[in-house]
């Protein structure tokens, strides 16, 4: 691998002029490929350094080697991009481009991310150590559906006429306009870092608003790639800016920038809280936020054993752990308890740890170095409470920041592991009585979190009660993190509040305008 220096891309896109796209680059030939990718920030569509000259590591987690460096950007760089993406929205072509132009735009952005999808695959993977396969699958394959679900919304963005009083002997006509905010600040966190960004970035952009994004300062460079991609496909200067650095310099500097009129944040609860009180305190901006989550998966004597353990498994251990609506803990009918960890047990030793770029590994090294610590002091903490180890739960013996998935069992309602969100692979168990659905409704509910909930049984009318008085922004029933781009997505309680995906999503991005004319 090296570092070149200033490269020049020109490529031909489907017969269009030439978009020229120059970049300060990193070229590593990795997984049968060369990537090659921008290291620098991307303003007002030109790729830069940070006015500080400084820079950051970011980390390849299956060997703890340095990919390359990233800028560590200032508040001086957000207020560049911010004013760029102030101008592009009030004067630029954006602003001018009719919904369904700016849908074609949105569609080609997708069409170019996924004739590059194996290149963004790869370089989520060595990032974020996510399995290449499921990388290719839901990192990157996800974020090209939301991209084409939301250029399919831009030209169906609509108002309504409302028959409000008339001003007789004279007539009123009222109608609202559906219009974007302006400039809208992203600040996304590492565990599926290109599909945080296209969540929320799909719709934001479809609403017509222009936007600057921080990713997560550990991964962040599928947003670098994706920002060449944009630029390639020629969307205009200012309607997308990335700025990399970290969140107290250059996150906090979005939420305090008083042209920023709206924040998109995923995040922790805690990161969120902060966000909030910023965003009150600079302008009031309108903010929304996805936050942590703790989400109860109950599980019924009556639904198959074996699928039960392969759901509950894929519940907790997808993508490492690392997903914000992993279940966090474990209700099993006492029915079935210890048949039911026998059988997760035994699953969580099959499963193949190794090199994520391997097609035969299934679980891949956890993110970052303070991550995998913080999972080691999790399992530390509920042992100490009380809870029983019934597998795993250490840090694996190779090179890498790898963990062998644990299971805790026997966890009481008092115990650390009920209600801390672990954001790893780590599967809490507690057994319920199955005959007092009203005590197991409560102890499901019991947690500041609400951001999902699922339940397993044949009995659709007892699993339908539950589901109307469980607290969370997502129900499964007899399946377990089906996200889909239509449906909307988002916590209650401390788990936050707005939501991505969907329809709804929109409503995140948007104002309403009511017009009234008196005839
Ligand atoms: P955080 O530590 O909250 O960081 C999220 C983002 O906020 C990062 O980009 C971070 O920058 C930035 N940030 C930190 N301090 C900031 C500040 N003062 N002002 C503005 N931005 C700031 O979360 P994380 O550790 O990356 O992600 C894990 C958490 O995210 C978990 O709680 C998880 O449940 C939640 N999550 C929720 C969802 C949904 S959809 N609800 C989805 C995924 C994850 P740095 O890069 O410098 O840290």
């Amino acid at each position: 691998t090296f570092i070149g220096c200033f490269t020049t891309l020109v490529r031909k896109l489907r017969g269009e002029d030439a978009i020229v796209v120059e970049f300060k680059d990193k070229v590593i030939e990795k997984n049968n490929m060369t990537l090659r990718f921008p290291v620098q920030n991307y303003i007002n569509g030109k790729f830069v350094d940070s006015e500080s000259g400084n820079v950051m590591d970011t980390i390849d987690p299956s060997n703890e080697e340095v990919i390359c460096q990233v800028p560590k950007s200032t508040p001086k760089d957000v207020d560049y991009a911010v004013r760029a993406a102030e101008e592009a929205f009030f004067y630029g072509e954006w602003g001018k481009m009719s919904a369904r132009e700016r849908g074609r735009m949105l569609h080609k952005l997708a069409d170019i991310m996924e004739e590059n999808k194996e290149e963004l695959a790869t370089l989520e993977s060595i990032d974020s150590g996510a399995v290449y396969t499921l990388a290719l699958k839901t990192h990157i394959g996800m974020s090209i559906q939301v991209w084409k679900y939301f250029a399919g919304w831009c030209d169906k963005i609509q108002g309504e006429t409302i028959p409000i009083s008339d001003a007789r002997p004279n007539f009123n006509l009222c109608f609202t306009r559906r219009e974007p905010i302006g400039v809208v600040a992203l600040i996304t966190p590492w565990n599926y870092p290109l599909m945080m960004l296209s969540w929320k970035m799909a719709a934001c952009l479809a609403a017509g608003n222009t936007v600057v994004h921080k990713p997560a300062q550990v991964c962040p460079l599928t947003a670098l790639k994706f920002a060449e991609l944009a630029a390639r496909v020629g969307i205009p200067p200012g309607v997308i800016n990335i700025v990399t650095g970290t969140g107290s310099q250059v996150g906090q500097a979005m939420c305090d920038h008083p042209k920023v009129r709206k924040l998109g944040f995923t995040g922790s609860t805690e990161v969120g809280a902060q966000i909030m009180a910023s965003c009150a305190h600079s302008n009031i901006k309108k903010c929304s936020l996805e936050l942590g989550g703790k989400s109860p998966l109950i599980i019924f004597s009556d639904y198959d054993l074996t699928k039960a353990a392969r759901q509950a498994c894929d519940a907790v251990f997808f993508n490492k752990g690392e997903n914000c609506i992993a279940a966090g803990r474990i209700f099993v009918s006492d029915k079935i308890y210890d048949a039911f960890i026998k059988k997760v047990v035994e699953n969580a030793a099959k499963m193949v740890i190794g090199d994520p770029l391997d097609r035969k590994t299934g679980h891949g090294p956890q993110n970052h170095l303070k991550h995998l610590e913080s999972l080691l002091s999790f399992v530390d903490s509920a042992v100490k409470d009380g809870a029983k180890l019934a597998y795993g739960g250490k840090r694996v013996n190779r090179p890498g920041l790898f963990f062998e998935p644990a299971v805790l069992v026997d966890i009481d309602d008092a115990n650390y592991a009920s209600t801390a969100e672990s954001f790893g692979p780590i599967m809490c168990i507690s057994k319920f009585n199955e005959r007092d659905v009203d005590e197991i409704i409560k102890r499901a509910n019991r947690t500041e979190y609400g951001l999902a909930a699922g339940v397993l049984s044949k009995d659709v009318s007892r699993a339908l009660r539950i589901t109307r008085e469980l607290k969370a922004g997502t129900v499964f029933v007899n399946n377990y993190q089906k996200t889909d781009v239509a449906a909307p997505f988002g916590g209650v309680k401390q788990s936050g509040f707005g939501k991505d995906l969907g329809e709804e999503a929109l409503n995140e991005y948007l104002v309403t305008k009511t017009v009234v004319l008196e005839y």
